[in-house]
């Protein structure tokens, strides 16, 4: 028996096209591993995709990826994560589940966790699905342990949860479990949730997180061009994970350095910076230092995006939090964030851009905004639905 576990690709996160097919094609690469090395089953341990719907090329894009392991005779197991997580069973991942292309694992018998039985595979998996804001971790507390698996087969727990001991340093505050609150009797724990691979043992059974497949946000990437290895698990039958990496293109952090220089130097510096970089990089963009003189516009960054995706690269992110402007330039914005916003809605109403609200318009704009989002609705939808709402309550809403 070989399987392999897969977890947090986060397909459709990025706003970036390139970012996007980046990660669906770190899938890919991870299905194909597995069926050329004839993997029996696959297991994802929650956030596949990066919201409960995503977007139709990435679900279709998806579908392809997943149909390749079914048709090589690879069944993929699954449970929720945090981010494809739907409380009406309405999720991307249920649409897969229907056609065929996925299983999905957490079971209940009353308050105990039940396993799926796969006698092909003679293999027992329990599961608990992520939830958002640490739920998962309340249904967690409130199990009374697990029926029993029988003796004989492989018993598989999958989890998107966070584990204490497998927590690198900087997340060390976050809500998780320990390895003594995970139920014993398995003998393999597949974890998701945290982004960074790590591994653990209990009474000799290994506790697996293999980390992002690729990466979800700017964070992520910053951390696999810091060396976090990217990757899956492929573990044999003697239960030894053994790490894969996945490596679809270089990401590199490119140091812009502009101290005591005038912003308009911006674009030279960066495209000497990016000088000998392999072709097909992800290029991580950080301008830093005390400018002598320039403002924002001056750095052009859209040329200097648009020339280095020329000169080869398949995305660049640009990144301005350690960039100082010159005093004279945050004179102009003296004051506490409260004091700037006050001031600016005070100018905006006195120029009738912005009418000041009566107490009903008040009301209405704070239940606008307190409106949830919906299950199916996308973010950028629901978005745009607040916005719309609040801009038409505001009276500042362009037809
Ligand atoms: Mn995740």
């Amino acid at each position: 028996m070989k399987f392999a576990h897969i977890t947090d690709v986060h397909l459709g996160a990025f706003g970036e096209k390139e970012l996007r097919d980046a990660s669906l094609a770190a899938f890919e690469s991870a299905v194909k591993t597995c069926v050329s090395e004839k993997v029996d089953f696959i297991l994802i341990t929650g956030d596949l995709f990066h919201n409960p719907v995503p977007d139709m090329r990435t679900a279709k894009e998806t579908a392809g990826i997943l149909k390749k392991a079914v048709d090589a005779g690879i069944k993929v197991f699954m449970v929720y994560g945090s981010h494809d997580y739907s409380p009406q069973s309405a999720s991307m991942i249920d649409i897969m589940e229907k056609a065929g292309l996925i299983t999905k694992v957490q079971r209940f018998n009353g308050r105990k966790l039940a396993p799926l039985v796969d006698k092909d595979l003679n293999v027992l998996l329990y599961g608990i699905d992520g939830r958002k804001n640490g739920l998962d971790q309340e249904i967690w507390r409130s199990i009374e342990g697990t029926v029993e698996p029988e003796k004989g087969t492989t018993a598989i727990m999958m989890m998107h949860l966070a584990v204490k001991e497998l927590l690198p340093s900087d997340l060390s505050n976050i809500d998780a479990l320990s390895l003594s609150e995970l139920p014993k009797g398995m003998n393999y724990y597949a974890l998701g949730h945290v982004h960074y691979p790590a591994t653990a043992n209990i009474n000799n059974a290994p506790v697996v997180q293999p980390g992002a497949l690729f990466g979800s946000d700017y964070r992520d990437l910053e951390n696999t061009a810091k060396g976090v290895r990217r990757g899956f698990y492929i573990v044999d039958d003697k239960m030894e994970p053994e790490f894969r990496e996945v490596k679809v293109s270089p990401v590199l952090i490119k140091k812009v350095k502009l101290d005591g220089k005038q912003a308009s130097l911006g674009y030279e510096e960066a495209m000497k910076a990016v000088k000998n970089m392999e072709k097909g990089s992800i290029i991580l963009l950080h301008f830093e230092g005390k400018l002598a003189g320039g403002k924002p516009s001056e750095l052009q960054l859209h040329r200097i995006k648009k020339e280095i995706i020329e000169k080869g690269a398949s995305a660049v992110i640009t990144n301005e939090t350690k960039l100082e402007y010159p005093e004279a330039l945050k004179a102009k914005f003296n004051g506490t964030v409260e004091e700037i916003e006050r001031k600016s809605l005070e100018k905006s109403i006195a120029e009738g851009k912005v009418k000041a609200l009566t107490v009903d318009q008040s009301l209405e704009l704070l239940n606008a905004l307190s409106s949830q989002k919906e299950d199916n609705e996308k973010a950028i939808d629901y978005e745009e639905r607040i916005t719309g709402s609040a801009m038409h309550i505001l009276g500042v809403d362009d037809e």
